[in-house]
């Protein structure tokens, strides 16, 4: 009974520190690709946040139950809110603050929400590649990290070894094989040069600030890209302004002296600069078909399963339905079919469907013009929504 009682006011009284607590928590980690989108968003809107491991017992017993899944980052607000996902945390944010890594104009908004969606899910191949098909040069780095995950405690080594095996698998689950490395290391090359040209002019996506884009897009190529020793050092030889940018993301200021003359806004009139267009162009050429292959998978899927509404739409890596193939430049791929794209096309389509004739011609005209003319138009049977933390299939239209 008294051991009842203690244990309830020790409960009582860890709720009240989640509570009281004087800054953000943001449960993260260096070498972790989604982690970057949220810690540089934070950094930029000078909100006050501390960087915690999920190895605390705290996570386990307190944060866990609430984000419902083990992903970082996952964020515990200063009032005791759980926010699972990187773009959940920004969005929590940015509608208390009137969305000011929102650009107000049509092109600007929809190129910015397809850049968050190309970072968290496009460029996954180059990210696992480069981090560990390069293990004399990376090794000691990456395991370095993913040691210090974990509490120093009994079997540390053994639970290290598993994360970077089951990483290690996700490479080849996102299509990263002996037969598309050599594509994989072409298309990531030929995207490095367009952004490093566009970052010639503007040190941000859309100008002289950052927008929600810039968050997405710097997920892969903070963490992995621009961190992990062998393509670190690929980008600062080859593309010093991609390498400063990532930089510059992840500072307060806007960090741009290499800019005479530098703004403090998103480019006026709604401009999305043709060098940004160019970046769009390079993305399109795998983005494109595997964003049809994977909603035809789902689809399907989805025709087969039918899950209740409710149901969630994401779990651990490789529960997602399947993997889907599609080819480029002549070479196959199959790489797992994740909900999560197409949920953060909702985004996009909705900022689409909001705006006017006008507006909605010239955004088609500039998708066209990028090879990405289809993208709007590719859908899941069923929407994702999200509640209580995680994406979920909303109802079935026909039920
Ligand atoms: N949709 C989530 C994905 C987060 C995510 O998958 N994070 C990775 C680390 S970068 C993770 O925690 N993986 C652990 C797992 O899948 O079990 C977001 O954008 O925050």
């Amino acid at each position: 009974m008294l051991s009842a009682t203690v244990e309830s006011v020790e409960a009582a009284l860890n709720k009240m520190t989640l509570v009281s607590s004087q800054t953000n928590q943001l449960y993260a980690m260096p070498h972790s690709l989604y982690s970057g989108r949220a810690r540089a968003y934070l950094i930029k809107q000078g909100i006050s946040f501390e960087e915690c491991s999920t190895g605390h017992e705290r996570y386990k017993t307190e944060v866990l139950p609430e984000a419902k899944l083990p992903t970082i980052p996952t964020l515990v607000t200063m009032n005791g809110e759980v926010i699972r996902d990187g773009a959940a945390i920004i969005e929590h944010f940015e509608v208390r603050a009137g969305r000011p890594c929102q650009p107000k104009g049509a092109r600007q908004g929809v190129v910015s929400a397809l850049f968050d969606v190309i970072g968290s899910q496009g460029l996954l191949r180059p990210a696992m590649h480069y981090r560990w098909n390069f293990p004399e040069e990376n090794a000691a780095f990456v395991r370095y990290h993913f040691l210090h995950s974990q509490r120093d405690a009994p079997g540390r080594e053994e639970k290290t070894d598993y994360m970077m095996d089951r990483m290690r698998h996700a490479a080849l689950i996102f299509g990263v094989t002996d037969n598309t490395r050599e594509l994989i290391e072409a298309l990531y090359l030929e995207f490095l040069e367009a952004l490093n040209s566009h970052f010639e002019q503007y040190p941000y996506l859309l100008g002289w600030r950052p927008c929600i884009g810039d968050f997405g897009l710097l997920g892969p190529l903070h963490a992995h890209l621009g961190r992990d020793p062998y393509p670190a050092n690929l980008m600062q030889r080859r593309a010093p302004r991609v390498w400063r940018w990532v930089e510059r993301m992840n500072r307060p200021d806007q960090d741009a002296p290499e800019y005479f003359n530098a703004g403090d806004d998103f480019l006026a009139d709604d401009t999305v600069p043709e060098t940004l267009l160019a970046v769009l162009r390079v993305v399109a050429k795998d983005f494109m078909p595997e964003t049809h292959a994977s909603a035809d998978f789902i689809n399907q899927w989805l025709a087969k399963q039918r899950p209740e509404a409710g149901t969630p739409a994401v779990g651990r890596l490789a529960e997602a339905p399947g993997s889907a193939t599609f080819s480029v430049d002549g070479q196959q791929i199959s790489a797992l079919a994740q909900p999560y794209r197409h949920f953060q096309l909702q985004r996009a389509k909705h900022l689409f469907s909001a705006l006017n004739q006008r507006d909605q011609g010239a955004v088609t005209t500039l998708l066209e013009s990028c090879g990405l003319g289809a993208l709007l138009g590719v859908s899941l049977s069923r929407d994702i929504e999200r509640a209580g933390n995680l994406e979920r299939w909303s109802r079935h239209t026909g039920d």
